[in-house]
């Protein structure tokens, strides 16, 4: 059993430098925090015991920075990855702050700005191979519109999937270990954005030419921005074989995009997302897409990105504890039971069953007195969170 929560390795906990980066800016205020270097953060996230570190090429390399500069910046970051052990397992494209970029990138409906987004991923998926990363993520925060007079959806569609069939084929060309995760959400910056939830991606992901290589990177705000139970979403893009990645922060249903501190507003949701991970033995990166109030100063921050860690420690050994609880268990054994005399209809569709089953008489009555103690076994996973068992 853990006993202090400490955040090692092989925990995979990630941030990216956007995320204990964040200088508290809003659209309503200047920033709070003094913006700290690439280097300064590996050394914040190497102290708080994280794993990993995830960038954007902006991020890291401004976008003015000289090819001179560039190497330099990369340079002076390598040392500081060498010195702590940071690795960096995932790396993305800013398509997004520049003003080039307001229409959108790939879906823009200028050619040159979408050939201009190619470009800019291309050199930033040769960057991310360089540090090492293995995904690739695709938010596509200004694919979308405010007005629908002004993109036809179907173009976006097919702007999206030509320009990742174009990547895909890239990194298959230059014979990178690399596999693309697309993050969806539903609006903001845009007033819609294109494949705004878990399940409109997994559907089109199925329409690229290297499908194999696309997966998901969902985002515990993201879907709930949409009121949607993350961890039925995150069910589904596992059962596809496509969880790739996850973005793990908070946020109530209803709100502007908060990015809040793993487990600090649903915190029911996100026991049962680690409970979840954990079950199905996921081994991909956590990564905290969040950040810390903007009341924070670093000393704050720090505390913030030990919070998401412990936080994810902590609802595991919660996991664990449901499993070992036997008043959880013998429910959980009560309202599964089963003394298999349908196992006939576990080979799917067959004559045999087909004629069993038509002459079987089901008592209707019956079946809806039936006992489901449901109540009793969420109380308990509630005294459970609560620390009361
Ligand atoms: C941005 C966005 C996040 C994405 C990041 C990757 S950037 O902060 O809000 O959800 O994961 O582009
Ligand atoms: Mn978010
Ligand atoms: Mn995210």
């Amino acid at each position: 059993m853990m006993s202090n929560y400490e955040p090692k390795p092989e925990h995979k906990f990630t941030f990216g430098l956007w995320t204990v980066g964040n200088i508290g800016r809003d659209p309503f205020g200047n920033p709070t925090r003094r913006a700290l270097s690439p280097v300064e953060i590996v050394h914040l996230l190497a102290e708080v015991g994280a794993w990993g570190v995830n960038l954007h090429d902006n991020d890291l390399v401004p976008i003015e920075a000289t090819p001179a500069e560039r190497d330099r910046i990369v340079r002076d970051f390598k040392k500081a990855l060498d010195e702590t052990g940071i690795v960096v397992p995932m790396a993305t494209t800013n398509l997004f702050t520049d003003p080039a970029f307001k229409d959108g990138a790939f879906t823009s409906n200028d050619p040159v700005v979408r050939a201009y987004a190619l470009q800019k991923t291309m050199q930033a998926i040769d960057l991310g191979v360089e540090l090492g990363a293995k995904v690739y993520v695709f938010w596509g925060g200004r694919e979308g519109a405010e007005s629908d007079a002004a993109k036809n959806p179907l173009d976006g569609l097919k702007r999206m999937r030509d320009a990742l069939n174009f990547l895909t084929e890239y990194v298959i060309d230059q014979g990178y270990d690399l596999k693309f995760a697309l993050e969806p959400k539903p609006n903001e910056p845009r007033s819609d954005i294109y494949l705004p939830t878990v399940g409109h991606m997994l559907a089109f992901i199925e329409t690229l030419d290297h499908a194999e290589m696309v997966g998901l990177n969902p985002e515990v705000a993201h879907e709930h921005m949409a009121g949607l139970n993350f961890m039925h979403a995150v069910a589904q893009a596992w059962d596809a074989g496509k969880l790739f990645h996850i973005d793990l922060n908070d946020q109530l249903f209803g709100r502007y995009d908060q990015d809040f501190r793993f487990g600090s507003a649903m915190l029911k949701q996100a026991f049962f997302l680690v409970k979840f991970l954990e079950d199905v033995g996921y081994d991909g990166s956590r990564h905290f897409d969040a950040h810390a109030y903007r009341s924070a100063d670093y000393e704050d921050v720090k505390a913030f990105a030990l919070g998401c860690m412990r936080t994810y420690l902590i609802l595991k050994e919660k996991a664990q504890r449901f499993s070992e609880d036997a008043e959880i268990q013998e429910l959980l054994a009560e309202i599964n039971a089963d003394d298999g005399t349908y196992a006939y209809l576990a080979n799917g569709y067959n004559a045999e069953a087909v004629t069993r089953l038509k002459a079987e008489t089901f008592d209707r009555e019956a079946l809806g007195q039936r006992t489901l103690p449901y109540e009793r076994l969420d109380q308990l996973v509630i005294e459970l969170l609560l620390g009361a068992r």
